[in-house]
């Protein structure tokens, strides 16, 4: 068998071959060749120890934080970037306390600003007000880490809107290497890369083609330590913003990273994308030429935005939110890198600051006590067989925790977990996958013993760590009361131009998200237009997307116009962009530069997110001073 392989290793102990990130499948292959084949790749040093890590976080800081917008055009003046109280240390210090390892800096967002004082661009905080230019946060951010033990990463966002020769293919790629080199070269060891995939330019926008392999070659001899995340080909993006990761979830995938020259063919071949539920059944194994160790990594925000808005202190998530989130991300075989912004001061704000080390508290006491004494014994299990564990006297568990040795692969596709209870053996939770960390939470036992039954595996089972716990229960997040406010029954769709499905317009502004107003499919603008029954003072707008139908027909690109006779109609000035709607369909307030009294408000559409022919409103609201 000709097999091309990247990395083979070769265990002492067993003789057993292994395939580091990737395998290609000889010609050939059958179908139970390639499934074995499958339970052999493992992850790279830099996988494995990042998948060790759990808790990542996210810092998204930078020109945005003091314009208030998610997306930054590229046009903003540098000046404006002036954080009061700098402080990298509290932000490290603060990320620490809540358990995180890593932490990750938009060193350079999608509006081209750098925070570091690059000699790429002007662009940078070398042109800023903040400490008269001379400042580096990239710098500072750098030492916190090292002065408290904190893993460093980049995130350096290929989209440029600032560069001019964003587009111009050779050139931007020649500035994009030279500024990886100075983030690569100059502030020590960097552990993750971060690329991310968002590209907002329209049809007729600059089309930039990215020299991937250039930009691999460069972290590879700079920092071969260091993963390289979502566009990259070490870590893959979850496929949501929501903290959310699959149940079933495959680090072993066939799935190409969008960096590989072949990824958009082969994936379409083999229809896998990255939101995708399925990324790595048997039917998906069949299918592939090769396989990669791509594992999943889940992106959130403490908050509703990526970057700090005021608007938003009220908003950030209940510790019960981001416990949840933790199941679903460390407890989905996927490590979490939750976002905290910092705010206009330069520092974590105390309402994140405060929930970070609940959250930190809450994760390492439920944690530190694993009530099954032998459940960090190594053992082995064949298919069909089960793995008994004593718990320790009395103790009362509500969480269950299994792991594979993932550096012998990942092998699980079904389990069952038992508890012996009053003389019987019940079900306390059945799963499919598990690698590294599959967590459950059920009603609590008190069991004298926990049971793990193989039921399904592609292999034997490399059983690291089965755990049983505590986790005292939270207080449900407080339902916030969405009633339709008294001024809006006074409101009344105008003029629409179709509905569809019955989901007609008036259900746009009946304070109820879950009702939606659909369009039809003719023209490629559409427009809501509303009378709010008397002129007030307007300063701004929400809109709400419609989660229906995965989010089908959210508005990306739009325009608002007021009136005051419902005949003459003005065009706010606004960016004309959901930026992130994508990716992240949450509410999108605007504020308008000024307050523009009106009696008229109107939303018209410019571009679906996906270009489709319709839109979908959950909600509109018009925001009165
Ligand atoms: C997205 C970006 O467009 C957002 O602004 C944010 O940086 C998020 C992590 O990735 O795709």
């Amino acid at each position: 068998m000709g097999l091309l392989l990247a990395a083979v290793l070769i265990s002492c102990k067993t003789g057993r071959q292994y395939y580091v990130k990737e395998v290609v499948f000889p010609e050939g292959a059958t179908p139970e060749q390639k499934l074995e084949m499958s339970t052999r790749v493992v992850p790279t040093k830099g996988q494995y120890h990042w998948q060790q890590l759990e808790l990542t976080a996210f810092i998204h800081f930078g020109i945005n934080t003091f314009t208030g917008r998610e997306w930054g055009d590229g046009k903003e003046d540098p000046a404006l970037f002036n954080p009061s109280e700098l402080d990298c240390e509290q932000w490290v210090k603060t990320l620490k306390e809540g358990g995180f390892k890593m932490v990750i800096i938009t060193a350079k967002h999608h509006d081209g600003f750098c925070l570091w004082p690059t000699k790429t661009t002007k662009h940078s905080v070398a042109s800023s007000s903040w400490k008269n230019g001379e400042g580096d946060v990239v710098g500072d951010l750098r030492k916190a880490c090292d002065k408290y033990g904190m893993k460093f990463g980049v995130y350096l966002s290929p989209w440029d809107r600032n560069a001019a020769c964003y587009g111009d293919s050779p050139v931007y790629n020649r500035m994009f290497v030279a500024q990886l080199k100075e983030l690569l070269g100059n502030y020590g060891q960097v552990d993750e890369v971060w690329f991310d995939g968002a590209n907002g330019e329209g049809p007729n926008g600059k089309k930039q083609v990215y020299d991937w392999d250039l930009f691999n070659a460069v972290i590879d001899s700079l920092q071969p330590n260091a993963v390289k995340a979502i566009t990259g080909n070490d870590i893959r993006w979850v496929g949501n913003e929501r903290g959310l990761g699959r149940e079933t979830e495959w680090s072993v995938t066939p799935y190409w990273a969008s960096s590989y020259k072949e990824a958009a063919e082969e994936n379409q071949r083999l229809g896998l994308k990255g939101t995708a539920k399925d990324l790595g059944s048997r039917e998906k194994v069949w299918a592939a030429s090769r396989l990669f160790w791509y594992p999943s990594e889940v992106d959130v925000s403490i908050r509703p935005g990526w970057f700090y808005h005021e608007n938003q202190d009220t908003k950030v998530r209940s510790l019960s939110n981001l416990v949840n989130i933790y199941f679903q991300s460390v407890g989905y075989n996927s490590v979490l890198l939750l976002n905290v912004p910092p705010d206009r001061r330069g520092l974590i704000h105390e309402v994140d600051a405060a929930r970070l080390k609940e959250f930190g508290e809450y994760i390492s006491t439920v944690f530190a006590d694993n009530k099954l004494p032998e459940g960090e014994r190594p053992r082995t299990l064949k298919q069909g067989e089960s793995a008994e564990y004593a718990v320790r006297s009395g103790a009362k568990v509500n969480v269950l925790l299994v792991g594979e040795d993932i550096l012998k692969g990942q092998r699980v596709e079904e389990f069952t977990l038992e508890g012996l209870v009053d003389g019987n053996w019940q079900e306390l939770a059945k799963g499919t996958t598990v690698g590294y960390k599959r967590l459950f939470r059920f009603p609590e036992c008190q069991p004298e013993k926990i049971r793990l039954i193989l039921n399904e595996s592609r292999a034997d089972m490399n059983i690291r760590i089965v755990g049983a716990y505590f986790a005292p229960e939270l207080e449900m997040q407080r339902v916030v009361n969405q009633s339709t406010s008294e001024l809006k029954k006074n409101w009344q769709v105008m003029a629409v131009d179709s509905e569809t499905d019955g989901h007609q317009a008036k259900a746009a502004i009946d304070g109820n998200a879950t009702t939606y107003w659909k369009s039809g499919n003719t023209g490629s603008k559409h427009q809501l237009d509303i009378d709010l029954g008397k002129s007030y003072p307007v300063a701004g707008f929400t809109y709400t997307p419609a989660a229906a139908d995965e989010y089908a027909g959210t508005i990306f690109l739009y325009r608002v116009y007021t009136s005051q006779d419902g005949k003459n109609w003005i065009l706010c000035e606004t960016s004309g962009e959901f930026s992130n709607i994508k990716n992240n369909p949450i509410p999108q307030t605007i504020y308008f530069k000024t307050i523009c009294p009106a009696r008229y408000f109107r939303l018209e559409s410019v571009r679906e997110i996906d270009n489709r022919p319709f839109i979908t409103v959950g909600e509109l609201d018009v925001l009165i001073k």
